[in-house]
C-alpha cells in the first residue's frame, strides 16, 4: 500500500460554524473538499504520530464514503489506531463518550445535526478534543488557517475497510477497530441512572412511553436501552432504523418536525411520556400527556430534581447554559445557592467549565441538554433523566412542571426563526440593532423599560479566552428579555433566532398559551428590529 501526496488548492468557504463544517452534500463531493478539511485538521494538531482517533457519523448520506476516505488519510497521516463504529454509526454523545474512554486524541464526527440528509441535504464534519468535546474556537481558528494555505494532502492508496460489523483490520501501519457503538454508551447510562427503578415503571403496564428517533441515530441506542435494558413493549422506539435520508423528514425534536409524535401525545388515549432526538443524537424534546416541555424548562426541572438520580445524587457544583437560554434554571441555582454560568450558543463553550468542575448541568433553549458525564448534549441521557425523576416521583411530567412554576415562578419562553432570509440585510439588520448598543437602555416601550442592551461578549472564567458579537440582548426591568442573533449552523442564506422570554411568577397566570403571553414583546421585537423591512418576512419559518 502507497501513500499519494495529492495536489490540491484551498477552498476559501471552510469556516467551522457553531458545529463544526456544514454544507450541502454536493459541496462536500467537489474533488478534494472533505480532504482539504481534514488534512487541515491533522495540520493543526501537534503530536498526531501514533495516537488514537475516534471516527463515526449519524448514517446520513455520504458517511460511509467520508468514513473510507478519513480512514486512509489518517493512516497515511501517521495515526495509530481509529476506533470507528459499526455502520459507520456514532452518535454524537457515544463519540464523545469512546473519546473518553480509551482517552483517545480526538474524535471526528460527521453529522449535520438536525439538518435534512440525503443527497441534497446536508452533510458535515466536527472535530472534538482529547476531553471528549467540541474543538474551543481556538482549536477552529486552527483548522480554518490551515484550510486557507494548504497545498498538499496525504492518503493512503487501500481498498474499504468492512464496517458491516465489529472486527480488527490494518490500514498500512494503522490498526483500524470497527465497534459497537451502542454498548460503552448504555453502561456509561446504567452507571448513572437507576435502571430498576426505571425498569419498574415502564413494565408496570400502567405507564406507557414513546420515542421517536425521527429515522436517525438513535435509533439503535434507543431499541437497546428502553426495550431490551429497561423492559419496554417492543415498539415503543418509532422510527428506530438510521437511513440516510432520515426517511425524508426533518431530523430536528421539536413541535414542528416532530409533529407525528407531538398528534400521538396531545391526541386520544395519549402515552404518559414522549420523547424524540435529532439527526446525530445530542438533542432532546420532552414531553408529557398533552403537555410540551421547554428544554428551557426542562434543564431548569433536572437541575431542581438532580439528587434523586443517583449519578447526582449528591448535588450538582453549577450550572451553565447559552445565553439565549430562558433564565428559568438561574432561579433554581439561586435556591440552591450555586453558581449559573451564562455561555454563548454552542457546546463548546460549556467544555471548560465541566472540565475545571465549575459546571455539572449544562443546556441550551434549542432542545440540547447534558451534564459532565461527557463534553457534548446528550439526548437519550436528558430522556433517561426524565424517566428516573418520574419513577422516583410517580407524578406525570405536567404536574411536576406545573409545581416547579408554582415554586419558581414561570418564565414564558419563545423562539422565532426566520429562515433562509437573505444574508446581506439580516446582516444589516444586525449591524443596526449593534450601532443602537447602550443608547436603548433606560428608554420605554410601552410598559417596557429597557434596563440593559448589548451585543453579548463572553470571558472564559478558566482560560480567560474572549468571545464577542455572541448575540444583541436587550433585558427590560421587569425581567422579560429578547435576543437577536444570526444562526452558525444553516448552509443557506441566513437565518435570524429572534429568542423572547417573559417571566410571570403569579401562578393564576401560568395557563396561557406562550405565544398570547409573549404578544407584546413579540411585537416590540418587531418595532425595534425591523424584521419585516430587513428580511421582508412578516411571520417567522419556525417557532418553536
Ligand atoms: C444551533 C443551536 C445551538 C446548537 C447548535 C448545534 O446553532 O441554536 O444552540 O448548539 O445548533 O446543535 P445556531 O448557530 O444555528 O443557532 V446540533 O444539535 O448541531 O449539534
Ligand atoms: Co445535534
Amino acid at each position: 500500500m502507497t501513500i499519494r501526496t495529492v495536489a490540491t488548492t484551498p477552498f476559501t468557504d471552510q469556516k467551522p460554524g457553531t458545529s463544526g463544517l456544514r454544507k450541502a452534500v454536493p459541496t462536500f463531493q467537489q474533488p478534494h473538499y472533505l480532504e482539504n478539511f481534514i488534512q487541515s485538521i491533522f495540520d493543526s494538531l501537534d503530536g498526531i504520530q501514533g495516537q488514537t482517533l475516534v471516527v463515526g457519523g449519524d448514517g446520513r448520506y455520504y458517511n460511509r464514503q467520508a468514513i473510507q476516505i478519513i480512514l486512509r488519510m489518517a493512516a497515511a497521516n501517521g495515526i495509530g489506531r481509529i476506533l470507528v463504529g459499526c455502520d459507520g454509526i456514532f452518535s454524537t454523545p457515544a463519540a464523545s463518550a469512546v473519546i473518553r474512554k480509551y482517552n483517545a486524541l480526538g474524535g471526528i464526527i460527521l453529522s449535520a445535526s438536525h439538518n435534512p440528509g440525503g443527497p441534497n441535504g446536508d452533510f458535515g464534519v466536527k472535530y472534538n478534543v482529547t476531553n471528549g468535546g467540541p474543538a474551543p474556537e481556538k482549536v477552529t481558528e486552527a483548522i480554518f488557517e490551515c484550510t486557507k494555505a494548504i497545498s498538499e494532502y496525504k492518503i493512503l492508496d487501500a481498498a474499504d475497510i468492512n464496517l458491516d460489523r465489529p472486527g480488527s483490520f490494518k490500514l498500512g501501519t494503522m490498526d483500524v477497530e470497527v465497534m459497537d457503538s451502542v454498548a460503552p454508551y448504555v453502561e456509561l447510562m446504567q452507571k448513572l441512572f437507576d435502571f430498576d427503578q426505571i425498569k419498574a415503571l415502564l413494565s408496570s403496564g400502567s405507564f406507557r412511553m414513546c420515542m421517536d428517533s425521527l429515522h436517525a441515530v438513535t435509533g439503535p441506542y434507543a431499541h437497546a436501552l428502553f426495550e431490551k435494558h429497561l423492559g419496554a413493549p417492543t415498539g415503543t422506539v418509532l422510527n428506530g432504523t438510521p437511513l440516510e435520508d432520515f426517511g425524508g423528514g426533518h431530523p430536528d425534536p421539536n413541535l414542528v418536525y416532530a409533529h407525528d409524535l407531538v398528534e400521538i401525545l396531545f391526541g386520544e388515549n395519549a402515552p404518559d411520556f414522549g420523547a424524540a432526538s435529532d439527526g446525530d443524537g445530542d438533542r432532546n424534546m420532552i414531553l408529557g400527556r398533552n403537555f410540551f416541555v421547554t428544554p428551557s424548562d426542562s434543564l431548569a426541572v433536572l437541575t431542581a430534581n438532580a439528587k434523586l438520580v443517583p449519578g447526582y445524587k449528591d448535588g450538582i457544583a453549577g450550572v451553565a447554559r447559552s445565553m439565549p437560554t430562558s433564565e428559568a434554571v438561574d432561579r433554581v441555582a439561586k435556591k440552591l445557592g450555586i453558581e449559573c454560568y451564562e455561555t454563548p450558543t454552542g457546546w463548546k463553550f460549556f467544555g471548560n467549565l465541566l472540565d475545571a468542575g465549575k459546571a455539572t448541568l449544562c443546556g441550551e433553549e434549542s432542545f440540547g441538554t447534558g451534564s459532565n458525564h461527557i463534553r457534548e448534549k446528550d439526548g437519550l441521557w436528558a430522556v433517561l433523566f426524565w424517566l428516573n425523576i418520574l419513577a422516583v416521583r410517580g407524578e406525570s411530567v405536567e404536574k411536576i412542571v406545573r409545581d416547579h412554576w408554582k415554586e419558581y415562578g414561570r418564565n414564558y419562553y419563545s423562539r422565532h426563526d426566520y429562515e433562509e432570509v437573505e444574508s446581506g440585510p439580516a446582516n444589516e439588520l444586525m449591524d443596526r440593532l449593534r450601532s443602537m448598543g447602550g443608547e436603548l437602555t433606560g428608554k420605554q416601550f410601552g410598559n417596557y423599560t429597557v434596563a440593559y442592551s448589548d451585543d453579548f461578549s463572553y470571558t472564559d472564567p478558566v482560560d480567560g479566552s474572549v468571545s464577542s458579537k455572541q448575540g444583541i440582548r436587550i433585558g427590560f426591568t421587569d425581567g422579560s428579555r429578547i435576543v437577536f442573533r444570526l444562526s452558525g449552523t444553516g448552509t443557506k442564506g441566513a437565518t435570524l433566532r429572534v429568542y423572547i422570554e417573559s417571566y410571570e411568577p403569579d401562578a393564576s397566570k401560568h395557563n396561557i398559551d406562550t405565544q398570547e403571553a409573549l404578544k407584546p414583546l413579540i411585537q416590540l421585537a418587531e418595532e425595534i428590529a425591523k424584521i419585516q423591512q430587513f428580511t421582508g418576512r412578516t411571520e417567522p419559518t419556525v417557532i418553536t
